[in-house]
């Protein structure tokens, strides 16, 4: 039965091409939907991304590095969208929008995708000054009206419990920044020492789009 045979190839081929080109327009809306994130300190899921992306499946994440085993386990595209986490027309009313405990996932925005990121546990730690510069990405250049920078409490521990914002202090406020690939903020963390989030605010300028970032530090 020739013709049948050769017909299934061709259906098969053709769904080929139709996933293949499919695959490719998601990629490159991704591109075009850029958005961004916090990369200095880098945020739990851009971090998760950076150094697990190209071997997400490596068994040994989960001892190496075990909280972004469990982000990649709950859901890839919390990594793969590290530049999509923000909420749309909060109005400026950030703590009204995010849950006590929901801080590091925008208040769960986007339904579960980012749950994963409120978990409290050992996440990656980069070790910065008590006064250093925290480094925003934005691939889309949409600008910001402000930043914010929080960070946690002298003895809030992050391994043991979710961002609320009772254990949060705003640390850092600015004006408005003409759209670019990067905007950066010094960050004064006083005397603080020791294991800390550092919990950043970007709201965007080309429209009412709030981006909420987690980044985990070692003060020294
Ligand atoms: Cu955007």
């Amino acid at each position: 039965m020739p013709i049948p045979a050769r017909k299934n190839v061709f259906a098969r081929s053709l769904a080929l091409l139709v996933a293949v080109t499919g695959l490719m327009a998601g990629l490159l809306t991704g591109v075009a939907d850029a958005h961004g994130s916090t990369t200095d300190p880098p945020s739990r899921n851009y971090g998760c991304w950076q150094r697990w992306g190209s071997d997400f499946q490596n068994p040994s994440m989960a001892q190496q590095d075990p909280m972004c085993w469990q982000a990649w386990q709950a859901d890839t595209n919390a990594m793969w969208n590290w530049n999509g986490l923000y909420r749309e027309g909060v109005a400026g009313n950030h703590q009204g929008a995010i849950p006590d405990g929901q801080l590091c996932s925008g208040g769960r925005t986007g339904g579960m995708r980012y749950a994963a990121l409120d978990n409290p546990g050992q996440w990656k730690a980069v070790t910065k000054p008590r006064q250093f510069t925290l480094t925003i990405t934005d691939q889309a250049r949409h600008g910001a009206d402000y930043l914010r920078v929080y960070v946690t409490k002298q003895g809030f521990d992050p391994t043991r419990q979710a961002l609320g914002w009772n254990n949060v202090d705003l640390v850092a406020t600015t004006g408005r920044y003409a759209p670019a690939g990067t905007y950066q903020v010094a960050v004064n963390a006083g005397s603080r020492t020791g294991r800390h989030v550092v919990y950043a605010i970007w709201q965007a300028s080309h429209s009412d789009q709030s981006y909420y970032f987690c980044s985990d530090v070692i003060f020294q």
